[in-house]
């Protein structure tokens, strides 16, 4: 890791918060329709992972992706822009945030289906596997996803064809108004692996040098070994599960001493008691993003909608 890296690292986690809260603030006026989940709290996860990655790996996520998204190079002008439903989005205004995706950044999506996306992480590894080469197929889901049956037989086939996924649970405490403990027999997560003999692991996700160290290991193994790897990712999102949950299922007091594990904050401690930026440095950071996303909006704003016949394309391939 060089300095130049982790300060992108900073800009990025930086960009995430932002943009979403601006996003939150257009969906509160009525600019952005359809469900939102937001990803703050969680963004050292998703910077760790997609930093470790080489850009041949692909990436795929449940609807939680507005931070993959952004990790994966996937402008914030387009992100914004498919958030409002318009046509200079990465997926014309037609995916809206669940759906981000780009072929083209080696990112599969964004799917709203809990644990759908597991069996197509597998089916990507198999491809890759009959094509010859050792890429890696990196799958993000929550901890909810793990109590689906998709998760299962994924996780299961994965390992028999010895297909080169890295499995990449985050385990944020609940699955909406639910806590892990309510709806999984095994709490400590990993464990699930387990019973497909597959190797296993866990790591702070409040922490993304961490995350980063984790998942360049785990990801070389996955490729050396030709063999599936799951880890764990201990983290926690500080906002509600979509825009309008009341939030009854936790106590204040529980996410305020998440908030003071805020991973942007570590982050930002860790660079500056490691000497690698001063503070200027992180506040000109902080003011580019600022300016980034300002513009982000003014151009998601002006852009136009899909036009009516946009309905009926991307739909089918010929
Ligand atoms: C098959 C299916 N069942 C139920 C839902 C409704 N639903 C949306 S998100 C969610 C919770 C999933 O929790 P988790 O996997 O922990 O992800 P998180 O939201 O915490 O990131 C549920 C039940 C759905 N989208 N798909
Ligand atoms: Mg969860």
């Amino acid at each position: 890791m060089n300095k130049g890296q982790l300060l992108d690292w900073y800009y990025q986690m930086v960009l995430i918060r932002r943009v979403e809260e601006r996003g939150a603030e257009l969906y509160q006026a009525g600019k952005i329709g359809g469900f939102m989940h937001l990803y703050i709290g969680q963004e050292a996860v998703s910077t760790g992972i997609v930093a470790a990655r080489e850009p041949r790996d692909r990436l795929i996520t449940a609807y939680r992706d507005h931070g993959v998204a952004l990790n994966c190079g996937i402008s914030a002008r387009e992100v914004m822009a498919e958030l409002l439903g318009k046509i200079t989005g990465m997926s014309k205004g037609k995916g809206g945030s669940m759906h981000m995706a780009s072929v083209e950044k080696n990112m599969w999506g964004g799917h709203a289906i809990v644990g759908a996306h597991l069996p197509i992480a597998a089916g990507m590894a198999l491809g890759d596997q009959y094509a010859g080469n050792d890429n890696v197929t990196i799958c993000m889901f929550g901890d909810g996803a793990t109590n689906i049956g998709y998760f299962h037989e994924a996780l299961n086939l994965s390992k028999i064809w010895n297909l080169r996924v890295l499995w990449v649970c985050e385990n944020n405490k609940y699955g909406m108004g639910t806590a892990v403990e309510r709806a999984s027999a095994v709490v400590d997560i990993r464990q699930k692996a387990e019973a497909y003999a597959m190797k296993n692991g866990q790591v702070d996700g409040m922490d993304v040098v961490k995350v980063y160290q984790a998942a360049k290991e785990t990801i070389d193994f996955v490729r050396r070994e030709s063999q599936p790897y799951f880890l764990e990712v201990i983290t926690y999102r500080f906002r509600g599960h979509s825009m309008g949950d009341p939030e009854r299922y936790r106590r204040p007091e529980e996410v305020r001493q998440w908030q003071e594990n805020d991973p942007i904050g570590i982050f930002r401690r860790y660079l500056l008691e490691n000497k690698l930026a001063d503070q200027k440095t992180l506040d000109e950071i902080e003011a580019r993003v600022e300016r980034d996303v300002q513009d982000a909006v003014e151009f998601a704003e002006a852009s136009p909608e899909p036009p009516l016949q946009e309905l009926y394309t991307d739909i089918f391939v010929d």
